[in-house]
């Protein structure tokens, strides 16, 4: 096979792929479309403009020129702290053309989150937007490991050019570093309960897998459709939405640079008339609400998905109800890359993730290791060609996670009478709020920050609409300064100190928290305590 090409066969299922012995994956997602004649047609849409396939193929050149031209070596990482733009992607794929490693990380995070980042991937080169600079540059002065290459994604900064400028004195071509389908091609950052952030480090293949075997094979993906995602690309999720997965059929994608709040993906909607729609479960029932006090039209939608946590039943029918398209949940990890269990255009069932996605395989099991019965629920564990090969640095995660190709997911899941999966929380103490990992313990500690604090512990409880948000129990010093302002006050300290979306929506003062004889708080028992909805 000619260097860098993939041969698929659609007639099997799943898809039969099979890799050049030489494969840099830059070249099909990029380069290809332009052999394919496709040179002309826009590849991604913003408020900014158009950016063709030809137009994105040499600012990926560029892109990964700028890099080589700061001494880069061979495997460096690229840590991008990048919106969602033009630029993310050539950045992405001009790494990875040019024999780079990069790692977009979530914007909304905070400085410490940044340092952690960078030291752990010693990333060679750091590349940011502007509205990240405060967090981004805090993180420098701090950390132990300082970038050769800093770039802005927009106007030069004192401490830092501007990538565009880099990008525009740099060759238009560049030939693919040589590679193999498995690779280190990317990373991407999940978190644990415990510990710091963990790099899950995806091969060159791995997005070729999940664009086949979820895009096309669940989804239908073509030339034809213009994808939209309200998550953004530096989740998997996002990444898979509206960069791989529309770039991969030759389709296009609409980016979006804003705050998705209800308002504003209607508007994008309304502006680029997408084909399909992602969201997550907090945005569908912020959405639901909109659109019951202003109708919006949605005809130009074949499909709208939904994932990073569970849809909730009610809010599936509302939405099909309103605006007439199903939504297709399915469950996906940074781990395995996309969605590898999920429903299907043709066979929505409301409450479950669906069936898996042919190309992978799952397995629930028991405490004893061994399968449980129909019906039981266990600990859900998959396998397929997208997962990632091991954790960056972290061999005790990568043997406990990644076991002769399975993935732990750290699910329990139930397979019901005819073959459906349906969620039934995690095995651990992981928070998932509006889709996005969150550990209690990170919560708790910024808590504890507080001088008024004592003593604090988060659990989920579940909001009016079935979502799970972080409940906060909190010991004061001083029992006497429990009240509303205070609330306020803790809740306005863990906005500045951690990411906004962590912040505790409720909070109850108590004398007393739960423990084991060693110590540790039996968070088990304040989520009974906590119970279901409102409150
Ligand atoms: C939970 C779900 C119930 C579940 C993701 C689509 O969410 C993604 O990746 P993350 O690494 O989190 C993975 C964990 O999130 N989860 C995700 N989707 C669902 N639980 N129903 C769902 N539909 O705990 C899982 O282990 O942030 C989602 C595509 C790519 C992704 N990375």
């Amino acid at each position: 096979m000619e260097a860098n090409t993939v041969r698929i066969d659609r007639a099997t299922t799943p898809a039969t792929i099979a890799y050049a012995p030489s494969f840099n994956v830059a070249v099909p997602f990029i380069d290809r479309h332009l052999h394919e004649g496709r040179g002309a047609r826009v590849a991604i849409r913003t408020r900014a403009g158009d950016t063709t396939y030809a137009a994105l193929a040499e600012a990926v050149n560029r892109a990964g020129n700028a890099l080589l031209a700061a001494g880069l070596a061979r495997g460096a990482r690229v840590m991008m702290v990048v919106k969602d733009c033009p630029e993310f992607v050539a950045l992405f794929f001009g790494a990875i053309k040019a024999g780079l490693v990069p790692v977009p990380v979530n914007t909304l995070l905070r400085a410490p989150d940044y340092c952690f980042m960078l030291e752990e991937s010693a990333a060679a080169a750091l590349a940011y937007s502007p509205e990240y600079a405060a967090e981004v540059e805090a993180a420098l002065a701090a950390a132990h490991h300082r970038p050769a290459l800093l770039a802005v994604v927009g106007a030069a900064r004192q401490s830092a050019p501007a990538l565009q400028d880099l990008m525009a004195k740099a060759a238009p071509s560049l030939a693919p570093a040589p590679a193999t389908a498995a690779d280190d091609c990317f990373w991407l950052f999940s978190s644990g309960s415990t510990g710091s952030p963990k790099a899950a480090v995806h091969r060159h293949r791995d997005m070729v897998e999940t664009s086949e075997h979820y895009g096309v094979g669940i989804l239908g993906v073509s030339e034809r459709d213009v994808a939209f995602s309200a998550a953004k690309l530096f989740f998997a999720y996002g990444l898979g939405n509206a960069m791989t997965f529309p770039l991969w059929v030759g389709g296009q994608a609409v980016l979006f640079d804003g705050r998705p709040t209800p308002e504003a993906t209607f508007d994008v909607i309304a502006a680029f008339r997408p084909t399909l729609y992602f969201g997550v479960p907090t945005l569908y029932a912020a959405q639901l609400r909109a659109l019951a006090a202003a109708p919006r039209d949605l005809s130009c939608l074949r499909a709208c998905v939904s994932a990073g946590e569970a849809l909730p039943a009610e809010i599936c029918r509302r939405w099909r109800e309103r605006t007439g398209v199903a939504i297709l949940d399915g469950i996906g990890s940074t781990e395995a890359l996309h969605i590898f269990i999920s429903n299907r255009l043709d066979d929505v069932r409301p409450g479950s993730s669906g069936r898996v996605v042919p190309g992978y395989a799952a397995r629930i099991l028991g405490e004893d290791g061994a399968e449980v019965a129909r019906g039981a629920s266990g600990r859900l564990w998959i396998t397929g060609e997208s997962t990632a090969a091991r954790y960056w640095h972290n061999p005790e995660k990568t043997a406990a996670t990644m076991r002769g190709g399975w993935l732990d997911t750290g699910d329990t899941y139930r397979k019901d009478a005819d073959g459906y999966y349906v969620y039934c929380g995690r095995s651990d103490d992981m928070l998932k709020i509006g889709g996005i990992w969150c550990s209690p313990f990170e919560i708790e500690a910024r808590l504890i920050e507080h001088p008024k604090v004592l003593e604090a512990a988060v659990v989920g409880r579940q909001d009016a609409d079935g979502l799970t948000k972080p409940a906060a129990y909190v010991i004061l010093n001083q029992a006497g300064d429990a009240g509303e302002t205070l609330s306020e006050d803790l809740r306005a300290h863990c906005k500045a100190g951690l990411a906004a979306y962590k912040y505790p929506r409720w909070i109850t003062y108590v004398t007393e928290l739960p423990k084991t004889a060693t110590g540790k708080i039996q968070r088990f028992k304040l989520r009974a305590a906590a119970g279901p909805a409102g409150a």
